[in-house]
């Protein structure tokens, strides 16, 4: 085997984001780009264990000289476009540097969910996920890589960070040339002395799904005359696992798993499960003809969206239901320890944890921070506003294990998703939620809008109104992980009333182009009698509120959001 040593020049962009580093397809082509940030993982795992780094919780041995002897890599990605030459470069740079195994699935695909299960599964060393989740593929999409630790989730900051400045120092990279590694069978290979897997991606997932849910009546749910299901995998990676799953499976008829081939630029559509970017499918749902059950995912499989006939559940109250009802599930019997939110999802899981009697967390956006709450057992289910939620069974969010419970509440309760939603309202108040986008403008005006923000709030208060509304609190968020000490600082402004409603103003860390700002929006309404008014009605007065705090319209050009969620 011969290690090729190829000198580059340092790039000083590859700031990994919310998830990973996301940049357009073309930028990843550049000549060593991909290369150089490849390099820059694998010597920052290299690094951590030279320095037995707790707070990156990478679990390396310290007893071997050779960094990564006997190590395994799960490598795999969401299909789009540029995901099978990163592959192929990524499997002849793990052979440079000392991995000795690397699991890829058939065809390079591999959702995330199946990815974090894989690590889990075989203690790899880490996982290489390829993917820039819903954002738009094709040669003028972006692409992206996400580095998951030996829990089997994203990374944590302190990695993450480590990654950014080392990518700023690499002059070379190594790597060992080959034939192209067949990706469209499986079987083994060996690349000098790595081995190569190339796995089945769907089955120990789907194994791992029918642990988990009572597959028998979930089974006599679908096959129960009248009922139907639309899935949409919107030509992204959940294709392939929907249609194993939900259609051979559980025995949904033959075409409910919509756009179930995975196309490298996602049929030129925008992989996002949500109202803006699903049409079809809300059309599906909202038309005369019922259809009782809807849920999407996006391109990477860890989001997903879930509807009942002409009924939107928002992902706050998603989570809020599951985590009311998680004992109807098989895998929750005996109950959950504790649930965590983003802190701009909606309040409605803390108003269940507290009733339950349970711990509740807020942390900031980014699936990585609900890792240690996992690992340390003080959480059993999380969610965020973006459309993602989880359990203890991986370290990521899941799109297909959120379609699965709802599917199997739905077969315990035996009502409709409408009826489930109201009866947990009554309960516990409905809180209105959405989240207002504008998306793709200037960096210079997003930060405008965030710097006099905690201007005007410097000091940030306690108490007193804003445009004559009784103030709880405002503040800049930090997040201190209870686990690890870690704090994480300025995660984004929140304006919260007296009355519990709330306003947050963040910058969003996953887009390409421009900055995009999201101004998230929450009212809480205790009473029945108002819990079926149109939600921008509902909120009106806050997304009022939020343009003259914010000067949105005034910093941006925008008198409206461009998405609306
Ligand atoms: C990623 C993260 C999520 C986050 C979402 C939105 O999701 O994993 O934790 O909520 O981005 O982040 P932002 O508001 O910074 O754009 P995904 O599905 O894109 O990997």
């Amino acid at each position: 085997m011969t290690i090729e040593t190829i000198s580059c020049t340092p790039f000083d962009d590859q700031k990994p984001g919310t998830s990973g580093l996301r940049k357009s397809v073309r930028q990843f082509q550049t000549a060593h780009y991909l290369q150089s940030y490849v390099q820059a993982m694998f010597d920052t795992l290299n690094q951590i264990k030279a320095d037995n780094n707790p707070q990156a919780s990478l679990e390396m041995p310290a007893d071997t000289d050779n960094a990564h002897s006997d190590r395994t890599l799960i490598l795999g990605g969401d299909g789009r476009y540029f995901n099978r030459e990163a592959i192929q470069i990524i499997l002849g740079m793990a052979a440079a540097n000392g991995i000795d195994q690397v699991l890829v699935g058939k065809d390079g695909i591999l959702s995330t969910p199946a990815a974090s299960h894989l690590i889990r599964k075989h203690q790899a060393l880490a996982g290489i996920i390829l993917s820039a989740s819903h954002n738009p593929g094709g040669p003028e999409g972006d692409f992206g890589i996400k580095l998951n630790i030996s829990n089997g989730g994203p990374a944590p900051e302190a990695v993450t960070n480590a990654i950014f400045s080392r990518s700023k120092a690499i002059t070379a990279y190594q790597r060992v040339s080959g034939p192209l590694v067949p990706l469209h069978q499986i079987g083994s290979h060996t690349l000098g002395r790595l081995q190569i897997l190339v796995i089945d991606p769907v089955s120990d997932y789907a194994a791992l799904m029918a642990e988990l849910f009572d597959f028998n009546k979930i089974s006599a749910l679908i096959r129960t005359p009248g009922f139907s299901l639309r899935f949409d995998a919107m030509h992204a990676v959940t294709g392939p696992y929907a249609k194993q799953i939900l259609e051979r499976e559980l025995g949904a008829a033959p075409g409910s798993v919509m756009r179930a081939e995975p196309l490298t630029d996602f049929g030129g559509g925008h992989p996002d499960p949500n109202q803006a970017h699903a049409k079809d499918l809300m059309a599906l749902l909202y038309a005369p003809e019922k259809v009782d059950f809807g849920a999407a995912s996006d391109g990477d499989g860890d989001r997903n969206m879930i509807l009942g006939h002409r009924f939107f559940v928002t992902p706050s109250d998603s989570l809020a239901i599951m985590a009311a009802n998680a004992p109807l599930i098989p895998a929750y019997r005996r109950g959950i320890s504790g649930v965590a939110r983003s802190m701009p999802t909606s309040q409605a899981a803390d108003k269940v944890a507290e009733k339950l009697g349970i711990n509740h967390y807020e942390t900031p956006t980014g699936w990585k921070f609900f890792g240690n709450l996992l690992d340390d057992d003080r959480i059993t289910l999380c969610g965020e506003e973006s459309f993602g939620s989880s359990s203890n069974h991986v370290r990521e969010k899941d799109g297909l294990w959120a379609v699965l419970f709802w599917l199997n509440l739905l077969a315990e309760r035996r009502a409709s998703v409408a009826d489930i939603v109201r009866s947990h309202w009554t309960e516990y108040g409905r809180h209105y939620y959405s989240r207002h986008d504008y998306e793709a403008i200037p960096l210079a005006s997003a930060e405008a809008v965030m710097a006099q923000l905690r201007a005007q709030f410097a000091p940030l208060k306690e108490a007193g109104e804003l445009v004559g509304k009784p103030l709880k609190t405002v503040d800049d968020f930090s997040y201190t992980d209870p686990v690890d000490g870690t704090v994480s600082p300025q995660q984004g402004i929140r304006i919260i009333f007296s009355d519990g409603s709330r306003i947050v103003f963040r910058l969003s860390g996953t887009g390409t182009q421009g900055a995009t700002l999201r101004v998230y929006l929450e009212k809480y309404e205790a009473d029945v009698e108002r819990h079926d008014l149109d939600v921008q009605e509902a909120l009106a007065e806050l997304i009022q509120l939020a343009d003259q705090v914010g000067r949105i319209s005034q910093l941006t050009g925008l008198t409206r959001a461009t998405v609306i969620t």
